[in-house]
């Protein structure tokens, strides 16, 4: 059976390659997508994306997950720094988790340095801009064909 990753991108990341470049980069969310499906193909997955700028909605994703996803990669945007609702609904999956952030979080502000989703991650990728998504599927790969 072919093994399906959920991509998970939050807030304001519908934006990307269409402002601050200098911090998030010229791709758009469309690129990344397609990046994304490119590389797990390579390594016979499926991919498959979704973004919100509600949290509610990323808990459902989360939840549908469950039953419909061996694997989540999620960019959680500013919800990483607020969200014990995403923490939990990731709590109560039981596949690999990866954290993706396009700029390195440890460079900016210190309220950006606590990530509660990290609590739940087996990695986390930060800096690489959209490159990081790519890696984390490859890391992915590797994880699913351990388990
Ligand atoms: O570096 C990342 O990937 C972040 O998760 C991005 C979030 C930020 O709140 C996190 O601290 C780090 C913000 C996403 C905003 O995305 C935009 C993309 C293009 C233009 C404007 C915003």
């Amino acid at each position: 059976m072919t093994k399906t990753v959920m991509l998970l991108n939050g807030p304001n990341l519908n934006l990307l390659g269409k402002r601050q470049p200098e911090i998030y980069g010229r791709e758009t969310l469309a690129d990344v997508e397609a990046m994304a499906k490119k590389a797990a193909a390579a390594h016979g997955l499926a991919l498959r994306p979704h973004q919100s700028n509600a949290e509610h909605q990323i808990i459902d994703w989360i939840h549908e997950a469950r039953e419909t996803a061996q694997a989540i990669v999620i960019n959680p945007g500013a919800f990483t720094h607020t969200s014990i609702a995403i923490l939990d609904a990731l709590n109560a999956f039981e596949g690999p988790v990866l954290e993706v952030h396009i700029s390195n979080v440890h460079k900016r502000e210190s309220f950006r340095h606590h990530s509660y989703v990290s609590l739940r991650a087996d990695g986390v990728i930060a800096g690489f801009g959209v490159q990081g998504y790519v890696l984390a599927i490859e890391r992915m790969a590797t994880l699913l064909k351990r388990g």
